[in-house]
């Protein structure tokens, strides 16, 4: 029998390739959309034509919640859908509780009536600054006390403890996903993995647009310029592309491919029993490493003259240090990432580089 899964957030990064997952195990998938002025289907256009259904909702708007799981009673419901942006919570703190504790609230009411299975889209952000210790190792699993950090950690953790409690006393089988930062080529642009791997490609069509290679970059103020003079065809004397403004380089993340992190996602849902897991890599890398990686695909071994740090774009409280330990994800559903912190700041880049040089 065909299972029916719905998605809340199917719009976003996740929320794309757990929709493209599901069709390939033979899923009905509807994707729940929320209306905007500017169109959010870019990451699920190819998927609309090869058997997503789409439908409108909000989570923030209980009434749309309870129609779309009335009128599709899925088996399997995934809440992806948040105020996702860490630094955009400090600013907009309640638009960010709606959506992100309180939208998760809305579906486990509904849930609590219809049933289902629920996966609710935890984060690693909920530990904030807060770390267990074994030995020389330092790292945060499903044990790890939380001390969130920000409006949007609060809100995650008020979800979190939403969902335990509603399997608690209403033996919904709902899971948690305690996920570790994961990106890809579709990653929103705002978080740092993307704008730094965007900012490459971008620099990188704009030399091969003029014609010049890196080593005719003129290092000027916050800008890099190219003298283009010697182009008879150009009224101009200099071309600048504006360095990379970027905040805190010393974060340390535990960065994954979202791809994989999806199927764990899948994983927790087809077990008898709910829990909760902490998906990861294992492995931590600082901001500035992402810098040298993804600058070396470009054979530049000095990315500091390139990027401007800008106090403003400095959090006002940060995540200093995340290592996840995925030993239980691992034991009881067999899952454990395939690739590497190398492989994505590869992929993410080169994807990058491909992208502006086409457009
Ligand atoms: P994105 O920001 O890419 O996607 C968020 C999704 O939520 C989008 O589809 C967005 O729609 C939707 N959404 C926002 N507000 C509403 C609303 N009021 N009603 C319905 N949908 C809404 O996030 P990711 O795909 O990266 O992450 C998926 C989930 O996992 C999020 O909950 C995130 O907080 C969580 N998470 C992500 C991690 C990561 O590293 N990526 C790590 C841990 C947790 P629209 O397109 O209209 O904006
Ligand atoms: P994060 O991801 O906050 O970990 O949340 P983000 O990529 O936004 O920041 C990672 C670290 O980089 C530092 N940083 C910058 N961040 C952004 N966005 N822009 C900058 O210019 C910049 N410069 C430095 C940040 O201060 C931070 O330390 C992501 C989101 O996907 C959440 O939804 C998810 O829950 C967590 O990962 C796990």
């Amino acid at each position: 029998m065909t299972k029916t899964a719905v998605i809340f957030g199917v719009t976003g990064q996740d929320g794309s390739f757990l929709s493209e997952f599901l069709l390939d195990k033979g899923y009905r998938v509807v994707g729940v959309a929320r209306r905007v002025s500017t169109d959010n289907t870019q990451r699920i256009s190819s998927l609309l034509n090869n058997g997503l259904e789409l439908v409108g909702g909000d989570v923030t708007d209980s009434h749309s919640v309870y129609r779309v799981l009335r009128d599709f009673k899925p088996e399997e419901v995934y809440n992806l859908a948040a105020q996702s942006h860490v630094g955009t919570s400090f600013n907009q703190a309640s638009t960010t509780w709606d959506i992100t504790a309180k939208g998760c609230l809305n579906i486990l009411e509904v849930m609590r009536d219809l049933g289902g299975r629920f996966y609710q889209a935890s984060s690693s952000e909920m530990f904030g600054d807060s770390f267990t210790v074994e030995g020389d190792n330092k790292y945060q699993d499903e044990d790890t006390v939380f001390n969130p950090q920000s409006p949007y950690a609060i809100a995650k953790v008020a979800a979190h403890q939403a969902t335990r409690l509603y399997r608690g006393c209403y033996g919904l089988h709902a899971s948690c996903g305690i996920l570790f930062n994961h990106e890809s080529e579709r990653r929103g642009e705002k978080f740092v993995t993307r704008k730094i791997t965007k900012w490459i490609g971008g620099l990188h069509k704009f030399i091969d647009n003029i014609g010049v290679g890196f080593d005719e970059l003129i290092h000027d103020g916050d800008d890099l310029k190219v003298d283009v003079r010697r182009f008879v065809d150009t009224g101009l004397s200099f071309l600048a592309y504006p360095k990379l403004r970027l905040g805190n380089l010393s974060a340390q993340r535990d960065w994954g491919y979202a791809k994989d992190y999806v199927e764990a996602m899948w994983l927790m849902l087809q077990q008898d029993e709910p829990n909760d897991y902490v998906i990861c890599t294992g492995e931590t890398y600082s901001v500035e490493d992402f810098l040298i990686a993804s600058f070396k695909c470009i054979n530049i071994a000095n990315h500091k003259p390139f990027v401007v740090v800008d106090p403003k774009l400095k959090r006002p409280s940060e995540v200093p240090y995340l290592k996840g330990s995925y030993r239980k994800a691992h034991k009881l559903l067999g899952w454990k990432p395939k690739n590497s912190f190398k492989d994505l700041v590869k992929l993410m880049t080169e994807s990058d580089l491909a992208n502006d040089v086409r457009s």
